[in-house]
């Protein structure tokens, strides 16, 4: 049976592949795994099938068979397990890979993703330039160690792996919204890497295509 994942019918990004589709998207055409999206409204999401899906009411979920998945780590972590070209062979290797899965989403993610949601919410707060330069202080700090760690690789380590295709999407999140990334040269090297790899830009291009047809019609 096709994959099938969902996406924003309307993303609030307009295009610009920062809603947690995409990761998926990249992870499917990294593995070349063909796949269907079932667009959805934010109605839709909070309503009972999508929610048997996705007890969260969120996107991304993924169906294949009689597997559903949802969290858009847990569903990259799957595609990379069943298909080649996302983990090492080697037993240690992928469990490393699989370690900066985790860093890319429980300890770099959170501050950029309260930094996007304190720009959206809480811009009209008295306290509001305090916590963004907090959060911009945790934000430095994680990418200051991940630039060290990262050096003058190409990748995390070794081949470009799952947790390479993680830490670009946490990252590229923060580009779209601050100049912080620039600070760190390697780092923004490393997901320019990330951006120029043709899987990328087919899953860029096909989440892209459901903007622009969305805002024709
Ligand atoms: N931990 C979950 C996962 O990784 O799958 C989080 C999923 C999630 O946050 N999904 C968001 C969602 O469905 C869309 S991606 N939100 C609806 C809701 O919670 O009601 C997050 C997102 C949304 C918009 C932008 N943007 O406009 O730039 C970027 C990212």
């Amino acid at each position: 049976m096709t994959i099938t994942i969902t996406a924003f019918e309307r993303s609030p990004d307009r295009g610009r592949g920062l809603a947690r589709d995409m990761r998926v998207r990249w992870a499917l055409e990294e593995t070349g795994q063909p796949y269907d999206v079932r667009l959805v409204s934010f109605k839709a999401i909070k309503e009972p099938p999508h929610l048997a899906l996705q007890p969260f009411g969120q996107i991304p979920t993924y169906e294949e068979d009689d597997l559903a998945l949802f969290e858009s780590g847990a569903i990259v972590l799957h595609i990379a397990e069943r298909h080649g070209g996302l983990l090492p062979g080697d037993a240690n290797a992928r469990a490393r890979a699989i370690a900066w899965m985790f860093a890319a989403l429980n300890t770099v993610e959170p501050p950029i993703f309260d930094r996007s949601l304190a720009n959206i919410l809480e811009r009209d707060e008295p306290w509001y330039e305090k916590r963004l330069s907090a959060l911009d202080g945790t934000i430095r700090k994680r990418l200051a160690d991940l630039s060290r760690r990262l050096g003058e690789a190409d990748w995390l380590d070794g081949e470009f792996s799952a947790g390479d295709l993680l830490m670009v999407s946490v990252l590229l999140r923060l580009k779209a919204s601050s100049d912080i990334l620039e600070e760190y040269p390697n780092l923004s090297a490393y997901v320019a890497r990330g951006e120029a790899r043709p899987a990328y830009k087919r899953a860029f291009d096909a989440q892209l295509a459901v903007f622009k047809a969305a805002s024709v019609g």
